[in-house]
């Protein structure tokens, strides 16, 4: 019998939650692996929940053949079980039971890499959030918590490696031909963290000591031939044990932690319990093949999935509901050890800037459109479509208001009670919060709000200096827009950081009426709890310029009406690096609305010297971190720009900002020129924050400067992509040559460059990777020029990075031609969505979610837009993943 997926999908609510009708206690499994047809054999011990109304046995499964099915060794009659829409259900089940059941599955065939699958010849497991029931019938849902043993069988020459949880038990050899390993978890573990590799690879590996004396063994696996690429990885690995246990107190509790690399993943990486496996961009890395951006995500996601071990393994996720409960305190988990690591305050402080940025273009847009959702969701109909920017970078900034409002002390109690409560459960993102508020002894009731309420929480304040009584008063007030299900929202508790300053730049030491300052506090945190709120400052020799939310305090969009006086005596002076930063970008974004909106009206463009010379002041100041530099420098995203719009024109945001970049070429080229001769980095590579930060500003400076046809600049350029010594510098060249617009000359020059680079790399499919993602967010590429490099022999759809490299960044991230006038940039995004549909449901998926905010375009823009969705939407066989995307945008 085939279980198929049920044809009609069903919203699934939070509210109707109840606990299972059966504990699973404990999960043997067989496997005999065979990519056309892998047997699968389970036994689980179980037991009635006698708390549970659910009195069938519920198992899950989805792609299934089933062979057997047994309760206490006799086959179930016929009459006692039910298959209907990937649910088993077992009726009169004695309260104490074992289960056989054996299934067939066909990883060859599984192009969706969710369940067990085939990459490269090697076998692969994904089971969160529901993969595991493609393998086995089974209460698949994070609540059911069991001890799993695994046997591990296949052909020997095939499967030389054969890897599971925990720890290896026994091993050894079969007949013709065939060998075996046994695993044993000794942590119980909901099935979404199972996992099993098979195949030909190989391992870097090194025993570790950890704080408490113990040894353990740490291993890299990947492909043959890639064992040059896994060093900063382990030392990564290495980094996150350490910082857990100095951080948190938190020990591995394993002797053996494994870290596999796979080319064809969905997502970034996954924590299984022991066997971490991760998409191999997010592993290999050695100078020639990764540039320093690639270097400090390998760095935050394995800190990310060695964090989970505890947050999200050790305590679960009573249900997907919440998801944040294990994620957004994950995410808050890997910032702080990748800022810690820099170790320096300007080092945390642009970590934090590059969190913000990624926060306020991706999920404040998520936040303000259809698919917006509180961190906590209340339904869904695909759980997959909910690991987003709001359950992960949002869920994050909710866990560091926490941090906020509690201090760092503070803070680390609430973990340790939470640790201590619910080491071995399954809760809530509830209990989370009552650790927090129980060790704290605060009142966090409505703080809730965070996780019940979606969308941006706007603060608007009002400030007000009476000279005769020496008091500066604060007025904010907060409100948030409506989201789909919810109309109204009540008010949050929202924590404010605030400073002043005075004329001179300096920070006043702050009293704030009615509230217990620490003495010679700069910064107090404003505690907005109601509509509207007035915070006094007493003892104010002078009108001061309020430094707002510091450090980005809350997920909330701040509106005071700074002057550009106010926002450059910030920006040269704020003792908060954030702020400082901020000021820079608010003058900027104020400039590229105006530009913007002359760009409509036919206006002629200008730049004011105002903001020229602040960012000249900036550049050339040798005191400020390069890497901070660089960031003041990065104007605001197009994508940030559209934000500013009730109704967005890509290409009028596109021209205006090129515009900026221009202009300031051409003024601060002198300056640029010296930030980039100051920052070279000679000798070895090292992907250290000193090193990276230095190439980062000057590949920064290399981009303005060609942003100005000149033939001294596209030279520079062209040396420094042949005389390359790593991937930043090599890569950071080919994309200013390939932006260039100069002579038909430098054009061709252009193109060989981009050719040489595919033949030099053609073997590296992470580099290939970047050479399809510089294509597809070309300033001159076009829907046809991505059909026509669709065609090129090293491009496919069913590889997800390569997908992503291509089709994502070009309908993601080059707004100004995908949303082309004659809707071909629509067209190719239909086409893609429906051919991903076919073979990667959750790539279609994430896909899908490039037209949500269509209602935000021009009518005949949108007119477009929504015939590529319903198109889409009308799609014969479309998976429940990409039709809850579709849908929810149509509605
Ligand atoms: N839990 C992983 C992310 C992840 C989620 C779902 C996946 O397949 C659908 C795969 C990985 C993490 O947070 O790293
Ligand atoms: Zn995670």
């Amino acid at each position: 019998m085939r279980t198929d997926t049920p044809s009609t999908p069903l919203t699934i609510y939070r509210k109707d939650y109840i606990a299972p009708g059966f504990w699973v206690d404990t999960v043997e499994m067989g496997f005999d692996l065979d990519p056309i047809a892998t047997h699968v054999a389970t036994r689980m011990t179980m037991r009635r929940n006698p708390e549970s109304s659910e009195k069938d046995i519920v198992l899950f499964g989805e792609s299934l053949k089933l062979l057997q099915l047994r309760i206490n060794g006799v086959s179930v009659k016929k009459s006692s079980y039910s298959i209907e829409n990937g649910i088993l259900r077992i009726r009169n089940a004695p309260d104490e039971l074992t289960l056989d059941i054996e299934t067939l599955i066909q990883p060859a065939k599984n192009t969706s890499l969710s369940g067990l699958y085939v990459s490269n010849n090697n076998f692969f497991t994904q089971c969160e959030a529901e993969g595991f029931r493609k393998i086995t019938f089974f209460p698949d849902r994070p609540d059911v918590m069991a001890k799993y043993t695994v046997m591990l069988r296949g052909d020997k020459k095939k499967y030389p490696v054969l890897l599971s949880n925990g720890n290896l038990i026994a091993e050894g050899d079969l007949p013709g031909g065939r060998h075996f390993a046994k695993w044993e978890d000794p942590f119980k573990k909901p099935s979404y963290l199972f996992a099993l590799v098979a195949g030909k690879l190989v391992c870097q590996q090194e025993k570790y000591k950890l704080k408490s004396g113990r040894k353990v063994l740490l291993q890299v696996w990947v492909e043959d031939g890639n064992l040059d690429k896994t060093q900063h990885a382990m030392d990564s690995l290495k980094n996150s044990i350490r910082w857990d246990e100095e951080r948190f107190g938190l020990e591995l509790d394993l002797d053996r932690f494994m870290i596999v690399a796979v080319s064809d993943f969905n997502m970034g990486a996954m924590e299984n319990k022991g066997l971490n496996i991760f998409n191999t961009k997010y592993v290999l890395a050695n100078p020639s093949i990764a540039t320093d951006v690639d270097y400090a995500g390998i760095e935050s996601v394995v800190g990310h999935e060695y964090f989970h071990n505890w947050t999200g393994n050790r305590v679960t996720c009573r249900d997907w509901f919440q998801l944040s409960l294990k994620e957004g305190l994950t995410v808050f988990r890997d910032q702080e050890f990748s800022a810690d690591l820099v170790g320096t305050a300007t080092g945390r402080a642009v970590k934090r800037i590059e969190d913000v940025r990624l926060l306020r273009q991706v999920q404040f847009s998520e936040d303000a459109g259809p698919m917006a959702h509180p961190v906590r969701p209340d339904s869904f109909v695909e759980i997959n479509n909910f690991y987003t920017v709001t359950i992960y970078e949002k869920g994050s900034e909710v866990v560091r208001m926490y941090y906020t409002l509690l201090g760092h002390d503070g803070f680390r109690k609430g973990m340790d009670l939470y640790f201590q409560r619910h080491d071995g459960q399954a809760v809530e993102c509830d209990d989370f919060r009552a650790a927090m508020a129980d060790s704290s002894g605060r009142n966090l009731k409505q703080f809730e709000r965070w996780y019940s309420q979606a969308g941006t929480p706007r603060v608007k304040v009002e400030s007000s200096y009476d000279k005769a009584s020496k008091t500066y008063e604060l007025t904010l007030s907060q409100s948030c827009p409506a989201t789909p299900g919810q109309s109204k929202k009540l008010p949050f508790h929202i924590p404010v950081a605030v400073g002043l300053l005075n004329s001179n730049g300096k920070d006043l030491v702050l009293n704030l009426e009615g509230q217990a300052t620490p003495s010679k506090a700069t910064t107090v945190v404003l505690e907005l709890t109601s509509a509207k709120q007035t915070f006094r400052f007493t003892g104010v020799a002078k009108k001061p310029v309020p430094s707002i939310l510091r450090n980005f305090s809350a997920p909330v969009v701040l509106e005071y009406e700074y002057t550009d006086e106010e926002l450059g005596h910030l920006l040269a002076h704020d003792s908060d690096a954030f702020n400082r930063w901020e000021a820079g970008q608010r003058l900027a974004m104020r400039r590229l609305v105006k530009l913007t909106k002359s760009v409509l009206q036919g206006e002629a463009l200008e730049l004011d010297s105002m903001f020229v010379e602040a960012l000249r002041s900036t550049l050339n100041d040798r005191t400020l971190d390069p890497s901070f530099r660089e960031l003041v420098l990065t104007l605001p995203s197009e994508a940030m720009v559209a934000e500013e719009f009730k109704e967005v024109n890509p290409q009028a945001i596109h021209q205006a900002r090129q515009f900026m970049r221009s202009s300031l070429t051409q003024q601060l080229r002198a300056d640029l020129l010296t930030a980039y001769e100051e920052n070279l980095t000679p000798g070895k590579y090292s992907p250290d924050a000193v090193s990276a930060a230095k190439r980062g500003l000057k590949n920064l400076a290399l981009s303005y400067l060609l942003e100005w046809p000149e033939d001294a600049t596209f030279a520079l350029a062209k040396t420094q992509f042949d005389e390359a010594q790593n991937m930043t510098d090599r890569l950071a060249a080919l994309t200013a040559l390939t932006n260039f617009s100069g002579s038909a000359k430098n054009a061709k020059v252009s193109a060989q460059a981009l050719q040489k680079f595919f033949r030099d790399f053609k073997k590296e499919a992470l580099v290939i990777d970047k050479w399809f993602m510089l294509q597809g967010t070309a300033r001159t590429t076009d829907a046809a020029k991505v059909r026509e490099l669709m065609k090129h022999p090293a491009f496919t759809l069913s590889n997800p990075n390569r997908a992503r490299s291509l089709a994502f960044s070009f309908c993601n991230a080059n707004p100004s031609r995908f949303h082309a006038a004659d809707g071909s940039g629509y067209a190719l995004w239909a086409d893609l969505v429906v051919a991903l549909n076919k073979l990667n449901p959750q790539v279609a998926a994430r896909l899908a979610r490039s037209l949500d905010r269509w209602r935000k375009y021009p009518k005949a823009l949108q007119v477009q837009m929504k015939a590529a969705l319903q198109r889409v939407a009308d799609t014969s066989k479309l998976s429940k993943d990409v039709l809850e995307v579709v849908t929810k945008a149509l509605a």
